[in-house]
C-alpha cells in the first residue's frame, strides 16, 4: 500500500542519513514504522560486514565483530521483539552503564507538528520510548506523511498518558479540569477484560484536547495556558505531567532545547 511504502522509505532515508556502522548503543523505538528501520539496520550492518553471521552469539569468532559490537536498546517488549527478529543484539535499558550515551535513537510518532513536537504513545510504550531518546545523542522521529500535520492533535486526537492504576479516576477528573473533554482509560483487548497494562503494568489514559498551539502562535503571557482552551504544547505537556499519579506523557516536545530537523518526504516518496 502507499502507507506502507512511505513507512518504508521514510524508514531507508533515516538510516541512510543517521545510521553508522560504527555506533556502538542504537535506541529502537515501537510500533510498525520502526520495523522497517530495523530491517534497513540490519541491511546495512550484513552489507557492510558480509562475513558476520547473522546470530549474535556466533559473531565473536567472526574477523568483523565489529558488525555486531552494536547493541541495540529496545523501548518494550515489541521493540525487543523487532531486533532479535532481525538478528540483532538487544541490550536492556537497565542494563546500559549510567555514562553511556546512546549514538542515537529511532522511534515512530502518532503526530508531528511544524516544529517536530510530537504525540506519541499509540502503541502504549511512551514512558520507556521517553527514556531511551533522552538517553540519546540524536532523536530521529520516523514518520509517514499521515502523521504530519501543522499543529498537533488535528488528525490525532487524543494526548496518551501513563498513568498508575490507583491514581487513574483522580488524573481523570484533573484532565477534565485541564479542559480535556471525556478522558477516558484505554481499554485492553476482548481476550482480557479491564484497561489495557503498559510494559510498567500501569494505565494509559487518552485525554482529547483542542489542537495544541505552537510557540509562535501565542499572542501574549498569559496566552497558551489553556485559557478558552488554548493551550500551547509546552506547557500542557507540563501541566499534565505535574498531575500527581501520572508517570510520562505522550507530548515529545521539540522545544526541550533539542535542534530539529525535518528530512520530509511528499506523499509516496517524493521530495515536496
Ligand atoms: O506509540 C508510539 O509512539 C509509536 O511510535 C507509534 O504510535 C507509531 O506507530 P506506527 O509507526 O505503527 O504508526
Amino acid at each position: 500500500s502507499a502507507v506502507e511504502q512511505a513507512k518504508r522509505l521514510a524508514a531507508v532515508q533515516a538510516v541512510s542519513e543517521h545510521f553508522s556502522t560504527n555506533f556502538k548503543y542504537v535506541g529502537i523505538g515501537s510500533g510498525s514504522t520502526v520495523k522497517y528501520v530495523v530491517e534497513a539496520i540490519a541491511a546495512s550492518l550484513a552489507k557492510a560486514f558480509p562475513a558476520a553471521s547473522t546470530r549474535p552469539s556466533d559473531t565473536r569468532s567472526t574477523s568483523a565483530t565489529s558488525a555486531y559490537d552494536i547493541q541495540f536498546v529496545p523501548t518494550g517488549y515489541q521493540s525487543r521483539q523487532s531486533i532479535l527478529d532481525c538478528g540483532l543484539t538487544p541490550l536492556l535499558f537497565d542494563h546500559l552503564p549510567n555514562d553511556v550515551i546512546l549514538d542515537v535513537a529511532f522511534d515512530g510518532a502518532d503526530e508531528v507538528d511544524d516544529d517536530l513536537n510530537c504525540i506519541k504513545g499509540g502503541g502504549a510504550c511512551l514512558f520507556q520510548e521517553k527514556l531511551v531518546i533522552e538517553k540519546a545523542k540524536k532523536f530521529v522521529c520516523v514518520a509517514d506523511y499521515r502523521k504530519a500535520q501543522s499543529r498537533l492533535l488535528t488528525v490525532w486526537p487524543s494526548i496518551p498518558i501513563e498513568v498508575a492504576p490507583i491514581a487513574s479516576h483522580i488524573v481523570l477528573m484533573a484532565l477534565e479540569n485541564l479542559g480535556s473533554v471525556k478522558p477516558a482509560v484505554r481499554a485492553g483487548v476482548p481476550a482480557k477484560s479491564g484497561p489495557l497494562r503498559t510494559d510498567q503494568a500501569f494505565y494509559i489514559i487518552d485525554a482529547p484536547f483542542p489542537t495544541l498551539l505552537l510557540r509562535s502562535d501565542i499572542q501574549g503571557p498569559d496566552d497558551g495556558n489553556g485559557k478558552n482552551g488554548r493551550w500551547e504544547v509546552s506547557r500542557l505537556s507540563e501541566a499534565i505531567k505535574n498531575i500527581t499519579g501520572v508517570l510520562e506523557v505522550g507530548i515529545f516536545s521539540g522545544y526541550d532545547g533539542y535542534e530539529t530537523e525535518k528530512l520530509g518526504l511528499g506523499k509516496g516518496g517524493q521530495k515536496p
